[in-house]
């Protein structure tokens, strides 16, 4: 048993009186569309308008729907996919009224609903106050909001402070005031350029096909863990400064891979948001414990955390110790007490001996 040896090893080596702050996971509730990412001034439809028809001058409608999905049940609704079909059905009209809310959200569930895992539970006009929408939310849903000449998505409401969770698919438009993801208040949503007027509700069914896609094990090792996800951030990296980067055994073969696999998104290239989606993946569809993600707790999964944690517990920053620290950060907690540490990996190795026998 070369595992329980080393955890023998790393046990005795290090004090477990000394504790790390408390990691937890990352929501990663933000926006999965931006209309200004530079892709989306170059998808342009033009069957009802030839001019001012970019999916950036006038698809916020299309985006705040795939927006409100990713946020409802992780699922990336493909925007230009959904914006193609909506042109042909009029519910969408680049250039002649962007989006047509009745066409649309008449027929966008029969189109999209089983594939992507929603229903639509109604429309109304209304304000962002009505009960309908607040017991919608609390409830686990999410709408779509029209608001003076936009769409954005309301994804959770707060009842201790009563704000809004607001995800605003136009960022850097500094005329509503509201970042790409933001708690607001029901003034603030019943008020001049976010007043809302109309709203769509939207809930979860279960049904969208919520499995990694393999061609995201980019260093082909047969999981698809947080090592996968720092590979795309340290390629992010390495495409933003010019400078490649070994890190996480980078190689050309694992660039390609990433250039041609890793835009999660759909925005035309690979940045950290493609990263974030990949982790929000890896922590909803594996098990606690399973730092590595290959569908076994065992005492691979226990080296891992342990030698984070001898790492961290020394307070050393440039602890690049398992490549699976996000992984770690994500699933690490077995014990569920906040605080991923050497008990966790105790536990995990317990779990094993019991589950093996
Ligand atoms: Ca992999
Ligand atoms: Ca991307
Ligand atoms: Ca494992
Ligand atoms: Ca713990």
């Amino acid at each position: 048993m070369n595992y329980k040896k080393t955890i023998t090893l790393l046990l005795s080596a290090m004090t477990l009186t000394v504790s790390t702050p408390a990691l937890s996971a990352n929501a990663a509730d933000g926006i999965i569309y931006d209309q200004h990412d530079a892709k989306w001034s170059e998808v342009k439809f033009d069957k009802y308008s030839t001019t001012a028809s970019t999916m950036e001058l006038s698809g916020c409608g299309i985006f705040s729907f795939c927006n409100a999905i990713y946020a409802l049940n992780g699922t990336i609704a493909d925007a230009y996919e959904v914006a193609d079909w909506a042109v042909n059905i009029g519910g969408y009209r680049p250039g002649a009224g962007g989006t047509y809310r009745y066409p649309f959200y008449q027929q966008v569930e029969e189109a999209f609903g089983e594939r992507y895992g929603f229903r639509v539970d109604g429309y109304y006009t209304g304000a962002v106050t009505d009960e309908v929408l607040i017991d919608h939310l609390k409830n686990g849903g999410v709408a779509v909001v029209n608001v003076p000449w936009h769409f954005m998505t309301i994804t959770g409401y707060n009842e201790e402070n009563e704000t809004y969770h607001v995800l605003e698919c136009a960022v850097d438009m500094p005329k509503r005031g509201l970042e790409a993801d933001s708690w607001a208040t029901a003034e603030t949503m019943s008020t001049g350029r976010t007043e809302v007027g109309w709203y769509v509700l939207l809930s979860d069914t279960g049904t969208s096909d919520r499995t990694i896609p393999a061609s995201l094990d980019l260093n082909c090792d047969g999981m698809v863990n947080s090592i996968d996800a720092s590979l795309i951030t340290a390629r992010y990296s390495e495409i933003l400064n010019d400078t490649p980067l070994s890190n996480y055994g980078m190689t050309d073969d694992i660039r390609n891979t990433i250039d041609t696999c890793a835009d999660i998104d759909h925005n035309g290239t690979v940045t950290q948001r493609d990263a974030d989606i990949l982790l929000r993946w890896i922590n909803e569809m594996n098990a606690a414990g399973d730092v590595n993600c290959d569908s076994i707790i065992d005492g691979r999964d226990a080296t891992a955390i342990l030698t984070y944690y001898a790492f961290s517990s020394a307070d050393n920053s440039a602890a690049e110790t398992t490549g699976l620290e996000s992984g770690i950060n994500l699933l690490g907690d077995f014990n569920s007490d906040g605080i991923i540490d050497a008990r966790d990996a105790s536990d995990v190795l317990t779990h094993y001996a019991q589950s093996s026998v």
